[in-house]
């Protein structure tokens, strides 16, 4: 595997040709190349200089899902808190192949890149809206055909603190202007093959809780009820699904065209519908494994 740096940009890539860019602000996966094509949405209006949030990849939401709550220790920090746009530092990068079997081909390579942030790189205003000490350790992992993206949260304090983690990833769900659409997106989220899929068909935004991590959530196509994405989860029992849908996407100034609403869907792996307390001294892992679609 290859690993590039430029300016403020992370590039690994793999002989059989798949590629991983991570944007140093936020942690920010703003590319996934596999099968030949890209797996990630991101806008064509989004901000990359550090004065907003990027719209698009896999923006990391710590230590607070949405509108922080009122009269809690998170409530100066804005939307998705801090760690999506604060400038993370490049760790390094490991690859590991598989011991080689004999008389198999050369077993899938894997690359992984850490990207860590701490108290002591946060901005006096984040500083002072979240008193804490923390380390953050952002591994994002890529094989032939999966993208694994991982958090570890210590607390390098003496006061337990409690916080919130999702991963906003914001998928490519394929150019849908080629098919004849009734102007809806179809696209069912299913949580395997017995519950029932939630098709997209308006504005969506929606929390479920508490699902078996193990069981893979499935991005499919209503048209030929294909596989597009498949996602499994370690310590992240929360799944939000989000797309603007028409009028919140023309209502975002950097979510452009108006109409990519119609090939990106948000599925984010989190755990968002109660806190996390991490004790003094401890420390909480948790991640996403996907599959990128063929
Ligand atoms: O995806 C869930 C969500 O909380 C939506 O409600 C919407 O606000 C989205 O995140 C984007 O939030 P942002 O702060 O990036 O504009």
């Amino acid at each position: 595997p290859t690993v590039s740096i430029k300016d403020s940009t992370i590039e690994a890539s793999l002989p059989s040709g798949e590629s991983v860019t991570v944007h140093l602000y936020g942690a920010t996966v703003t590319s996934w190349k596999a099968n030949g094509q890209e797996q990630l949405f991101v806008s064509e209006k989004t901000h990359l200089d550090g004065s907003k949030p990027i719209r698009g990849g896999i923006p990391l939401v710590f230590p607070v899902f949405g509108p922080p709550p009122q009269n809690h220790v998170t409530s100066s920090l804005p939307q998705h808190g801090f760690a999506r746009n604060s400038n993370w530092e490049f760790l390094g990068k490991s690859s590991s192949e598989s011991a080689e079997t004999a008389g198999q081909a050369k077993a899938d390579l894997a690359v992984k890149l850490d990207f860590g942030l701490s108290h002591t790189m946060l901005t006096e205003e984040f500083r002072k809206a979240w008193p804490y000490e923390f380390g953050l350790v952002y591994s994002v992992t890529l094989t032939k055909d999966t993208l694994e993206t991982s958090l570890q949260v210590r607390n390098e304090g003496t006061q337990n603190f409690d916080f919130q983690v999702l991963m906003h990833t914001y998928f490519d769900i394929g150019n849908l202007e080629s098919k004849t659409y009734v102007d809806k997106t179809r696209n069912a989220i299913s949580q395997s093959e017995t519950s029932a899929a939630l098709a997209i068909t308006e504005e969506t935004d929606r929390v479920y809780q508490d699902l078996d991590p193990a069981k893979p959530i499935i991005v499919s196509s209503a048209e030929d009820d294909k596989t597009i994405f498949s996602i499994t989860r370690e310590g992240l029992t929360d799944m939000v699904v989000w797309n603007p849908w028409i009028e919140k996407a023309k209502g975002m100034a950097d979510f452009g065209p108006d109409e990519a609403y119609k090939k990106m869907l948000c599925v984010e792996a989190g755990s968002v519908s109660a806190w996390q307390t991490l004790e003094a001294g401890d420390a909480w892992e948790g991640g996403q494994s996907i599959k990128a679609r063929l």
